[in-house]
């Protein structure tokens, strides 16, 4: 585990930046691609660890993926194309990967083993278990199926009608894959909406799925046709370079080919609401929504933050967490208890890591509370493992008066590789 020193007090960011592609949306197009018939090209594909377990869980099923430097080449088989694995599969960090898979393996007719690391070892897994097992799934694990190691012995799975009891899409989406094999229609009651990027990718390979209201209809036994995909840049890596452009002195930032689905922009609203000198120029686009956003210094006040905005920007926020310590007032974040969750307890690692640099930052059951505006220090602070807390982290130095030195700053590498060049490239 390594550490790295940032001195970055102080500087001015300017310049455009197109951010690698969508974490979600890469994720989901090596899956439909490995289920579809015939070939996909998946262009801007985010080769981060997390989507790269992905492709290896696939490749061990038996699929054959091939990986240039602009494009990732899937050939599909069809659902039957998947094979028993010998080996292991390993999802790494990737919630996603773990949670999606289990809905695909569930009704598959073999026997797998999914793993993850240390962090996935701690993230609950019943959330999808439970309702797979309903659909007749046959998963065993740790604690009743609560957590991985998990293994799945596929079977035939039956529709069924399902309120979502937590809004997420992954435990959505897993539902989603367990019903596109089961006999019948599976009807999802969403009642927080939630990125719909599944929903949007069974269309574009060919298949379909009805949202009435907060209700997704979802039919058995579909075939998927291979297509040609491009991934948009991804907008929660984008945030961190709103954030920064927002915050760091005399900076503008232009971000392009910036994904704007509507489901996962709660963060422009954000910063809109706090008055961010901002400007959203939407594009043309097949599938997912995208275009231009460009970000100037800012003076920001507090707002508040909770409801059905939570599940649109649920990965952003530890980034408006450092937002909030640089706007004038108060900031509450609420409804957010989703956050223990993820790769870390983002509650806690948030508040603990801010304070470390000075930041006047409380946690509440649901969420936290920031007053603003507070100069930041430097300090010594930890990205736990988890990359975006590591990214919050290197924006909050651009903001603080010494040096930041971050202990395992190798997380970022799970959404965002190319994280550091990106912000070096800004610099004046
Ligand atoms: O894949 P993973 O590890 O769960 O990643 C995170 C992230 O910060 O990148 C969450 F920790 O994003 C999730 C997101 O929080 C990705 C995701 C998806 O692609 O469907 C949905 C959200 O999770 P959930 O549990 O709310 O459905």
């Amino acid at each position: 585990m390594g550490r790295t020193t940032l001195n970055f007090s102080n500087k001015t960011l300017n310049g455009t930046l197109e951010v690698p592609g969508d974490k979600s949306i890469s994720h989901r197009s090596i899956m439909f691609g490995a289920l579809a018939e015939g070939k996909t090209v998946i262009r801007h594909f985010l080769k981060g660890e997390d989507c790269l377990s992905t492709i290896s869980c696939f490749r061990k099923l038996g699929v054959k993926i091939e990986e240039t430097d602009e494009e990732i080449i899937v050939h599909g088989e069809g659902w039957n194309g998947l094979k028993e694995p010998v080996a292991i599969l390993d999802a790494g960090n990737s919630g996603t990967t773990t949670r999606l898979l289990l809905g695909i393996l569930a009704g598959r007719p073999f026997h797998s083993v999914l793993i993850g690391d240390e962090s996935i070892a701690k993230r609950p897994m019943d959330r999808v278990v439970v309702p797979l097992s309903q659909m007749g799934a046959r998963i065993a694990g740790r604690e009743n199926g609560k957590y991985t190691p998990l293994s799945i012995q596929g079977t035939n799975l039956s529709a069924m009608r399902y309120e979502l009891p937590v809004a997420s899409a992954q435990v959505k989406s897993a539902i989603i894959f367990a019903g596109l094999q089961a006999e019948g229609d599976t009807v999802i009651i969403e009642p927080q909406p939630t990125r719909d990027h599944t929903e949007k990718m069974i269309a574009q390979f060919g298949g379909t799925i009805v949202r009435n209201g907060d209700e997704i209809t979802v039919t058995g036994n579909q075939v998927f046709k291979g297509t040609d995909v491009y991934v948009p840049g991804d907008i929660s890596s984008a945030a961190f370079f709103l954030v920064a452009g927002a915050i760091a002195p005399n900076s503008a930032i232009t971000l392009k080919n910036t994904g704007l689905n509507p489901t996962r922009t709660g963060i422009l609203d954000v910063l809109k609401q706090m008055g961010a000198n901002m400007v959203i120029e939407e594009e043309e686009a097949v599938g997912e929504e995208k275009g231009t956003v460009t970000i100037r210094t800012s003076n920001l006040s507090g707002t508040e933050v909770g409801g059905d905005l939570i599940p649109r920007l649920i990965d952003e926020i530890p980034i408006i967490a450092l937002l909030a310590t640089q706007a004038e007032g108060t900031t509450i974040i609420k409804d957010a208890e989703e956050l223990k969750h993820k790769e870390t307890n983002r509650i806690d690692t948030v508040v603990n890591e801010l304070k470390k640099l000075g930041a006047n930052i409380e946690a509440t059951p649901d969420g936290m509370i920031i007053h603003g505006k507070t100069p930041l220090s430097g300090g010594s602070v930890s990205s736990h493992g988890d990359h975006r807390i590591g990214m919050m982290l290197a924006v909050a130095s651009l903001v603080s008066s010494g040096d930041v030195i971050l202990e395992n700053p190798e997380a970022i590498a799970v959404s965002y590789p190319e994280f550091f060049q990106d912000l070096e490239r800004l610099y004046e």
